[in-house]
């Protein structure tokens, strides 16, 4: 049972181009750090040119709100002051932001809200988080709520964790709102320190290559990899009080700790600590530009994903390996949470046009599956503009 009403014509109050406040909210990538975030360690995401577009208008109704997607044709009202229950789909980011906002004590009145998606859905690029934290930071603008962008960097992964029921890191409402124009975030996932390299990356670009494969990170599989790291974390805890979590740990230290772990655990807090390693590397060898070296760590990070973390599939998986006798592509990986969605390849300019075809013709012959490709700048966070 929810207490939303599907609705399937655009809000009235809105004329064609009008809108009070209007927010562009971009979609992310991440070259590398997957699964990291929250186990308190590295990630290097940064926002993309691809974006989900949302305009506001007040709509002077005693507390009714409706929201219509102009790209699903379709939407839903809700009224503020009823109880909010979980709904079937992307209704769930909308209300949970809301619910998360009246729950901080935000003051909201009835409001309309056009939501246009410039990015592909469910591809691993967090379509999800661009809604959160496109709308949490629309209706800051239309009612003055003055918040700060990382209370809306928060409030929106609490939204996802609490209500659609995620239990995703912070990485990706962070890079939504947090980024630079031409940078990649070094992010500590503990503190949120974050250094911004520059996005150098010389002669080559970076493409996503969509598997097309469906995948939501609410799934049970998502939730079960970070339950298995905390589980791990609470053994060694009984000992070693002052771990905190899978960054506080050291190869050493878990192989001491092998025999008391499910081998599971002892897999996935393997892959972590290796992760954030590779992630610091990374950083260096982007700084100085050594790109074939940034692309090696692509490739021991899908394999880590692959093997150890095992949230890689077979339609990933025969991305990464087609890319490996190319010598104009410096490294591939799986992005995002996993189980489908992009790999995000770096690869010289001048070749890209030629490997899509490529690639998209083996990727059809071998699953029937059309593949996207899908060319990423790194890009500023949001974007409000105010009537
Ligand atoms: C998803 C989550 F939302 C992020 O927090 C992160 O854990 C990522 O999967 C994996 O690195 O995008």
């Amino acid at each position: 049972m929810t207490n939303i009403r599907a609705i399937s014509t655009k809000p009235s109050v809105f004329k064609d181009t009008g809108y009070a406040v209007r927010v562009e909210s971009p979609g992310r990538i991440n070259l590398i750090g997957e699964h990291t975030d929250y186990n308190e360690g590295f990630v290097m995401p940064t926002a993309i040119d691809k974006r989900i577009i949302l305009r506001f208008q007040k709509n002077e109704t005693d507390n009714y709100c409706r929201v219509y997607s102009e790209t699903f044709g379709k939407g839903f009202e809700f009224h503020l002051d009823k109880a909010f229950t979980k709904a079937e789909g992307w209704e769930n980011y909308i209300l949970g932001v809301v619910k998360e906002l009246q729950d901080n004590g935000a003051k909201l009145e009835g409001f309309d809200c056009i939501i246009e998606s410039k990015l592909p859905l469910g591809a691993g690029i967090s379509s999800s988080a661009a809604l959160e934290c496109g709308l949490a930071s629309g209706l800051n603008a239309l009612f003055d709520l003055g918040l700060e962008d990382l209370e809306i960097v928060k409030l929106s992964q609490k939204a996802e964790n609490d209500f659609v029921g995620s239990n995703c890191g912070i990485m990706d409402q962070y890079s939504s709102v947090m980024s630079k124009p031409d940078h990649i975030i070094l992010l500590d996932c503990r503190d949120l320190k974050a250094e911004f390299i520059p996005a150098d990356f010389r002669n080559c670009k970076l493409l996503l290559l969509n598997t097309n494969v469906s995948h939501s990170i609410a799934d049970s599989d998502y939730n079960s990899r970070r339950a298995e790291c905390e589980a791990a974390v609470e053994i060694i805890q009984k000992e070693l009080p002052e771990i905190r979590s899978v960054r506080d740990l050291n190869f050493e230290i878990l192989d001491q700790f092998k025999d008391k772990l499910k081998a599971k655990m002892y897999e996935r807090c393997l892959y972590v600590l290796k992760e954030n390693e590779r992630v610091l590397k990374a950083a260096e060898t982007l700084k100085s530009g050594s790109l074939k070296e940034f692309g090696e760590l692509m490739y021991g990070s899908h394999e880590g994903l692959q093997h150890n973390y095992e949230v890689s599939c077979k339609e990933l998986d025969f991305l990464v390996d087609y890319s490996r006798d190319k010598d104009f592509i410096y490294g591939s990986r799986m992005m995002g949470g996993g189980f489908g969605g992009c790999t995000i390849n770096l690869i010289e300019e001048d070749k890209i046009d030629e490997y899509i075809d490529e690639v998209s013709a083996a990727y059809f012959a071998k699953f029937n599956i059309k593949l996207d490709a899908i060319i990423v700048q790194p890009d500023e966070g949001t974007k409000i503009f105010k009537e």
